[in-house]
C-alpha cells in the first residue's frame, strides 16, 4: 500500500523512450541513470475553493488549477527483438520490468525505423504493438522455456502445487497468489486476474492451455499498458495511426509527439513562447505584443507553425501528458490531500503556514483513511482520534478513499510531538 508507484517506459530502440520521459519531467530529475521524475496533471482542489492564489506544492507545481504530481519513471534498455534470448538484455529488462506497475509501450508510428530501430520507411508499426506482448509472455512467462519466470516457478512445480492445493483446501486465488507472489501480485490482483478469465474449473484439472490462458490474464492485470504512438509529426503516421486505430482498444492509445513537446518546452524556457502543456495554445510575441518574451526570427518562426500544423491543430495536444493521465487513471490512483486545517486548507502552525494544499499523494484504490493516516506518519496512527473531511464532516477508519473525499484533516490526541494538534 505504501510504496510508490512506478511507471516503465519500453519499446525497441528510437521509439522515442527517453524523449518521452524528458518531455514528461520538468523540473528535470534524475534519480538513477534511467530512473526519473514525471508529473502528472490532476485538478487541483484550489480551485474549487478559490485558493489558486495561495496553492503551494511542496512538490511539483500548480498552475491556474492544474496540478502536477510526480510519479517515478523507468527508462528500460530499447529492446530488441531476439536479443533476450541471449541472457543479458533480456534480464536487464526483466528486472526492470519486475518493479513496474504499469508499462507506457512507446511506439514509432511513422514507420521509419526497423523491428531492431535502425532507419527504414514504411515499417509497419503494427508489428511492434504484438511484439512486445509476445515478448513479455514467451521470455517472462513461457511454460515451456526453460529461461522463463513462469516455467521454472509453475510449470515445473506444477504437480506439487496441485497435490498441495488439494490437501489444504486452499482457494484458487491462495494458490495462484503464493505461485505469482515473487512477481508483485497480491490476492487481490490474482482474484482479479480469475474473474477476468472467467476460468471455472477446478485447478487440479488445469491443462498447459489453461494455464497459457492463466499467465495471459496475470499479464494484462499485472502490467497495464498504454500505447503512445509517438512520431505523429512524421508523414507516414497519419495512414498508421488510422489502421492502427481499428485494431486495437482506443482507450489504450494515444498519439505522442515527443519531438514536439520537447522543442515547445525548451522554447518557453527560452522565452520565446508561452505554451500551456496538454493543450494546443502557444503563444508568441505576435500575440502578446506587450508581454516580455523575446521577437522570433523567420526560422523559429516557421518551425513552431510547423509544429502547431502538424501536431497541436491536428491533434489537440502533443499527447504526452494524457498518456501519464491514462496510465494513472488505469491504476486506479486517487490524489489525496493530507491537511493540518480542513477550513483553509493550510498545513498548519510554523514556517510552513500560509500555503494552502501543499502535499498531495498518490494512492491505490482501496487506500482507507487509517491506512492513509500510517503513511503519513507513525504518530498519526499512533495518537489517532479521527479524520475529517471539508465542512468537518467526520470520516470512519475503514472509509476507502475516493475523489469525494480526498481532502483529509486528522486530529491526533496529546502526545503526539509534532504533529495534528491545531484547533480548529
Ligand atoms: N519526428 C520525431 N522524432 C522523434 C520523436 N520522439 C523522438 N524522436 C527522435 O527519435 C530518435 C530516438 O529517440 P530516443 O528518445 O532516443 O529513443 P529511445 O526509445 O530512447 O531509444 P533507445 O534509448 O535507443 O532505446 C531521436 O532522434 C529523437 O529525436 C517525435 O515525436 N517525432
Ligand atoms: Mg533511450
Amino acid at each position: 500500500m505504501v510504496r510508490e508507484v512506478i511507471v516503465a517506459c519500453v519499446g525497441k530502440p528510437s521509439a522515442g523512450k527517453s524523449s518521452f520521459l524528458n518531455a514528461g519531467n520538468y523540473p528535470f530529475t534524475t534519480i538513477k541513470p534511467n530512473q526519473g521524475v514525471s508529473y502528472v496533471p490532476f485538478d487541483c482542489p484550489c480551485k474549487r475553493y478559490g485558493k489558486e492564489d495561495v496553492c503551494q506544492p511542496r512538490y511539483g507545481r500548480c498552475i491556474n488549477g492544474k496540478r502536477f504530481v510526480p510519479i517515478q519513471m523507468l527508462d528500460v534498455a530499447g529492446l530488441v527483438p531476439g536479443a533476450s534470448e541471449g541472457q543479458g538484455l533480456g534480464n536487464q529488462f526483466l528486472d526492470d520490468l519486475r518493479t513496474a506497475d504499469a508499462l507506457i509501450h512507446v511506439v514509432d508510428v511513422s514507420g521509419t525505423t526497423d523491428a531492431g530501430g535502425k532507419e527504414t520507411i514504411g515499417y509497419d508499426p503494427i508489428n511492434d504493438i504484438d511484439w512486445l506482448t509476445g515478448e513479455i509472455h514467451s521470455k517472462a512467462f513461457s511454460l515451456t522455456d526453460p529461461s522463463s519466470w513462469v516455467y521454472n516457478n509453475l510449470h515445473k512445480k506444477w504437480g506439487g502445487i496441485v497435490r498441495r492445493h488439494v490437501a489444504t483446501k486452499s482457494s484458487v486465488v491462495d494458490t495462484l497468489q503464493v505461485q505469482f507472489s515473487g512477481y508483485g501480485a497480491t490476492a487481490a490482483l490474482v482474484g482479479r486476474m480469475m474473474d477476468r478469465s472467467g476460468i471455472k474449473t477446478p485447478l487440479e484439472s488445469w491443462d498447459d492451455e489453461t494455464l497459457h490462458r492463466i499467465v495471459d490474464h496475470f499479464l494484462l492485470e499485472r502490467f497495464p499498458t498504454i500505447v503512445a504512438l509517438n512520431k505523429i509529426d512524421l508523414a507516414d503516421a497519419e495512414r498508421n495511426i488510422t489502421k492502427i486505430m481499428k485494431k486495437y482498444d482506443q482507450n489504450k492509445l494515444v498519439l505522442t509527439s515527443a519531438l514536439a513537446e520537447n522543442f515547445l518546452r525548451k522554447m518557453q524556457a527560452q522565452g520565446y513562447l508561452r505554451y500551456e502543456e496538454g493543450t494546443d495554445i502557444v503563444e508568441t510575441k505576435e500575440d502578446l505584443p506587450d508581454s516580455d518574451l523575446k521577437p522570433l526570427d523567420e526560422k523559429l518562426k516557421n518551425r513552431i507553425e510547423r509544429v502547431q500544423d502538424l501536431v497541436l491543430y491536428r491533434y489537440g495536444s502533443t499527447g504526452v501528458q494524457e498518456v501519464l493521465q491514462k496510465t494513472v487513471q488505469i491504476l486506479g490512483m486517487i490524489p489525496v490531500y493530507p491537511v493540518k486545517n480542513i477550513h483553509n486548507f493550510t498545513s498548519g502552525s510554523g514556517q510552513n503556514k500560509g500555503g494552502a494544499f501543499k502535499d498531495c499523494v498518490l494512492v491505490w484504490p482501496g487506500t482507507t483513511v487509517r491506512e492513509f493516516a500510517k503513511m503519513l506518519h507513525d504518530e498519526i496512527d499512533k495518537y489517532y482520534l479521527y479524520a475529517e473531511t471539508v465542512g468537518n464532516i467526520r470520516l470512519a477508519e475503514d472509509t476507502v478513499i475516493t475523489e469525494d473525499c480526498n481532502i483529509i484533516a486528522y486530529r491526533t490526541a496529546p502526545g503526539a510531538s509534532s504533529t495534528n494538534q491545531e484547533k480548529t
